[in-house]
């Protein structure tokens, strides 16, 4: 376990479901630790004492509290920040197009990813789930190509953005994704533009 009382502590996998917390963290000026636990670590009984489903990511706070998926610690981070400006006051018709994307995202296109790359972890025909995931994706994107204009949640980059780039990122067809698809494509160079993105990536680790 991290030490109490010292900043937030991060359990990610490197260019994983982690990367939305990171982006968050270092946009909001926070300093944190991170660790990387491997398959087997995320077994343990101490991992899923913090992370019952043994994923990532899990988020450490400061207070020594800890919370586990990517759409609630998003959440939290956006109410703990709200200097970040990564969703609009409530009140405002951006702060519901932000909560409604991000809700979409985590629950449509990530478990599409999920379908895909952890096959395993799901009941049923193998091939047809890792198909489904695959087909899944690019209903997504169409949905969200035809939305609207600009970014998720309007005029204003926002965390819905964030954590559609780090979906779009796992795309091995990414290119060709971004060619057909010139919303996504303007969403996906504005955030991959951000100084605290670039950051972050850069300081990822090889993958295991
Ligand atoms: N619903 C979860 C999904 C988390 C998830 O799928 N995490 C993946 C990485 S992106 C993971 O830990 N995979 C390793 C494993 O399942 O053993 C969330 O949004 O945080």
């Amino acid at each position: 376990m991290p030490p109490a009382n010292k900043g937030f502590h991060l359990y990610g996998i490197s260019g994983a479901g982690s990367l939305i917390v990171e982006f968050l963290l270092t946009l909001a000026d926070q300093p944190y630790d991170r660790s990387f636990p491997t398959k087997e670590e995320r077994q343990l009984p101490s991992f899923k004492s913090i992370a019952p489903t043994g994923q990532i990511p899990v988020l450490i706070t400061p207070e020594g509290h800890h919370l586990s998926e990517s759409l609630a610690i998003t959440h939290y981070l956006l109410a703990r920040f709200p200097e970040t400006k990564l969703i609009a006051p409530i009140g405002e018709q951006s702060h519901g197009a932000c909560l409604q994307w991000l809700s979409y995202l985590a629950t449509t296109l990530y478990p599409a990813f999920q379908r895909y790359y952890q096959t395993s972890s799901f009941d049923g025909d193998q091939d047809a789930l890792r198909q489904s995931g695959w087909n899944d994706r690019l209903r997504c994107y169409d949905l969200i190509e035809n939305s609207g204009e600009g970014f998720l949640s309007g005029d204003e980059i926002s965390a819905a953005d964030l954590y559609l780039y780090m979906l779009l990122r796992w795309d091995q067809d990414v290119d060709a994704t971004l060619a057909r698809h010139p919303r996504l494509k303007q969403i996906y160079d504005a955030v991959e533009n951000l100084p605290a993105v670039q950051q972050v990536l850069a300081n990822q680790p090889p993958k295991h």
